[in-house]
């Protein structure tokens, strides 16, 4: 059995080879690059791999990828429609984006940045109390990533609701399900949590159209795909004050350009695509167990839908 590993990120792609070969001595596991010549190899373990790796490598048997989105895949035309892709199911990452949501909710519901503002100021001074039902959350994608997030919401006691395609949401949490609910669910939402896959029906969703059916000074927390969001339509709904916030993780632009208006917008925050990180040990472990499954010809969790596009 041979393993190739790839990854964009060069300088950390070594890490995930060691673990990978002690766990499975009988397998030969090597860093893929495009000087190498075709290694029959069978399986890939990837992430945001060049698309040459696909036309040399022809025989794969799987592609792990290194995290839970899979768009930067499907979109390579080498990759066989054949070639299953299995894709990572939380290992860790699950708890770091519901972080991330009570992170960038509370700065605002609780006033934190405002205290933070006041101690520069030398004041000492309680601000109004907070009143949870007055920040409705509504969470886009109910799945891995989106059921923690509306979890950890609702038992904050926000009023939480999550929206996916089968309606399928977490106890405690109204659920609202395909774009005859969206209206509905986007009219009941002062923040708007958006943990969708990128996919043809979802790219684009967080724009004018749907952003301004939000309850007025709305919120906006993208950890979803940078191509979810026209960029354009919310600088200018942040701009016609209806929008009052908005907390991206993730950017058509990776990393954000230079010169672009979210690094200065006094309503902008920005994290460079970091709502969750891939854990090593997590994430190996996982991988590790379902190459031996594959192995031993057992069913695998987490294998992409080619149809639906996650
Ligand atoms: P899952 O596949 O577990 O969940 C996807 C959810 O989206 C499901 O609830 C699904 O509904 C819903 N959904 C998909 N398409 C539609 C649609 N057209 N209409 C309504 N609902 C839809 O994925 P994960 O939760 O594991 O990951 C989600 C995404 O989070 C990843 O694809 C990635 O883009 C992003 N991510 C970002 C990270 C970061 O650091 N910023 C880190 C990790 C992930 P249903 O269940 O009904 O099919
Ligand atoms: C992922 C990511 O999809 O890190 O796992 O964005």
């Amino acid at each position: 059995m041979k393993i190739l590993v790839v990854s964009s990120h060069p300088a950390t792609q070594e890490r995930w080879v060691e673990p990978i070969s002690n766990a499975i001595p009988e397998a030969e596991v090597a860093l893929w690059h495009p000087d190498l010549p075709p290694q029959n190899a069978d399986i890939a373990v990837v992430w945001s791999p060049p698309a040459e790796l696909f036309e040399r490598e022809r025989n794969l048997r799987a592609v792990f990828n290194l995290g839970a989105g899979v768009d930067g895949l499907l979109k390579l035309p080498t990759l066989s429609a054949d070639t299953p892709i299995v894709r990572l199911e939380d290992a860790g990452m699950a708890v770091q984006m519901a972080e991330y949501a009570v992170w960038a909710i509370t700065r605002a519901s609780r006033q934190f940045d405002d205290y933070v503002a006041q101690q520069q100021a030398g004041v000492w001074a309680t601000l109004s109390e907070l009143r949870r039902a007055q920040w409705p959350v509504g969470v886009l994608g109910a799945g891995v990533m989106g059921s923690k997030v509306a979890q950890t919401l609702a038992a904050l006691d926000y009023p939480v609701a999550g929206w996916s395609r089968s309606g399928k949401v977490p106890a405690g949490v109204e659920s609202f399900a395909g774009l005859d609910e969206l209206p509905a669910f986007l009219a009941r939402s002062r923040v708007l949590i958006n943990t969708l896959p990128l996919t043809a029906e979802t790219r684009d969703i967080l724009r004018r159209e749907t952003l301004e059916q939000l309850m007025p000074q709305a919120h906006i927390i993208n950890m979803g795909r940078g191509e979810h969001l026209v960029e354009e339509d919310l600088l200018a709904l942040l701009d016609a004050g209806h929008i009052e916030r908005a907390t991206l993780d993730v950017f058509r632009q990776e990393p954000l350009p230079k010169d672009h208006p979210f690094w200065k917008h006094p309503k902008v925050t920005i994290t460079p695509h970091v709502a969750a990180i891939s854990l090593q040990h997590e994430t190996v472990a996982q991988i590790i167990n379902k190459i031996q499954r594959l192995m031993r010809g057992e069913p695998l969790s987490g294998v992409v839908q080619r149809d639906r596009g996650y």
